[in-house]
């Protein structure tokens, strides 16, 4: 544990609604110290294994439960996987997320499949990163083993908001993943949504959990909503593009070394926009026609975009070294973990779940 900072909720809001420039140069100034300003990493998603997930996440378009257009696919083969990983190196990506619709890791075939995949992608020379629900301590540990880079596991909103969000599992077993994968050396990537309906305290309560980590996290993704038809959230509006500048302004400034990540919902930002956030902050986007399921800017466009802005590939490793592959044995039983249910009742998240359920009966 090294000596932070520890920040309070009045003291994000208040620079939150600072006034935006004032805020911008800040975060600016923050950015230049401790990052190179003009290079901005490419990563590409890998949507591993899609649709089918028992979870109830109201913007999530896999969700088995809310009728969407994403079909459920089985776990890709790490041939399939391998060529992706290849593919997205080619066009500049220095970091490959492997996402899969899980609630949490189960031991097993597919895990042990999934610890190939990542043997397969960290021998590429590429940062690998997971996400795939919630995991234990030995479970992070033999990912570390593998070569895992980084694994991701958003807290996507504040403690209060997500009762509205989720009810099939509680904000303390993502933060209890959290410190999981923080023991077995991976490094963490944690961040949330904005434009989910929360307030601006919601936002900054977001932030001050993650912040207030320690060591905070290396890398915090800021997604803007997708919202997705079929999802209990199908009816939101995108948020406007200064609110993502704020928040990028803002993580900046809470957690001045972390890689801020502009992640879902760069589809409705401009150019302009995008280049006030990297101004701000941001230092990542994902790259590729596909999030996991939703469609992303073209590649090309982005690296006109690159061209445009004067920036460059972040190379991969810049900001730690390459894990190792380990080949070791492991014995002995699991800690077992017991992930809860709160199974509160989200009237949304229920009604579009009914509405699933007519439109499988009508099919
Ligand atoms: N199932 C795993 C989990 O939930 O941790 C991993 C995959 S999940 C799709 C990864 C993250 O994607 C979520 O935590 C959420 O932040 C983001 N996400 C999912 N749907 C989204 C949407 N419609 N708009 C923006 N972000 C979204
Ligand atoms: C994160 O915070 N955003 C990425 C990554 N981590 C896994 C995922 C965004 C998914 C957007 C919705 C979809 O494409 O399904
Ligand atoms: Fe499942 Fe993750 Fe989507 Fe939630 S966000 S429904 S856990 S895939």
């Amino acid at each position: 544990m090294t000596e932070q900072k520890i920040w309070k909720s009045e003291e994000v809001v208040e620079l939150y609604n600072s006034p935006l420039l004032d805020l911008v140069y800040r975060a600016a100034t923050i950015h230049r110290e401790n990052h190179n300003a003009n290079e901005v990493q490419i990563s590409t998603l890998l949507s591993i294994k899609t649709g089918g997930c028992p979870e109830d996440c109201g913007y999530c378009p896999q969700a088995a439960r809310y009728h969407t257009d994403v079909d459920s696919e089985a776990l890709m083969s790490v041939k399939q996987v391998e060529i992706a990983a290849k593919r997205a190196k080619l066009l500049g990506s220095s970091r490959l997320c492997m996402g899969a619709a899980w609630r949490n890791v189960k031991d097993g075939a597919e895990f042990d499949h999934v610890v190939e995949m990542v043997k397969t992608v960290n021998a590429l020379e590429m940062e690998v990163c997971c996400t795939l629900g919630m995991l234990t301590e030995k479970q992070a540990q033999r990912l570390a083993d593998a070569g895992l880079y980084a694994y991701n596991h958003n807290v996507d909103t504040s403690e209060e908001y997500y009762k509205e969000v989720i009810s099939t599992r509680g904000y303390g077993d993502r933060l209890k993943t959290i410190e999981n994968v923080r023991k077995s050396g991976v490094t963490v990537c944690s961040g949330g949504i904005i434009g989910m309906g929360e307030t601006i305290k919601d936002r900054c309560e977001m932030l001050l959990t993650l912040a207030n980590l320690n060591p905070q996290p290396e890398s915090v993704p800021i997604n803007a909503l997708v919202s997705v038809e079929g999802t209990p959230m199908e009816d939101l509006e995108p948020i406007p593009i200064w609110d993502m500048i704020r928040m990028v302004a803002t993580t900046r400034i809470v957690m001045p070394k972390t890689t801020i990540r502009l992640s879902a919902g760069r589809t409705s930002m401009s150019r302009e926009g995008q280049a006030f956030c990297f101004m701000a902050g941001a230092a990542s986007i994902f790259a590729g026609d596909k999030l996991l399921t939703t469609p992303n800017p073209d590649i090309y466009e982005d690296l006109e975009m690159f061209d445009l802005l004067g920036l460059t590939p972040t190379d991969p490793f810049a900001k730690h070294p390459q894990p190792e592959t380990k080949e070791v044995e492991y014995e002995g039983e699991d800690k077992k973990i017991k992930w809860s249910r709160p199974a509160h009742k989200i009237e949304k998240n229920i009604n579009y779940s009914k509405k699933n359920k007519i439109a499988e009966k009508e099919k």
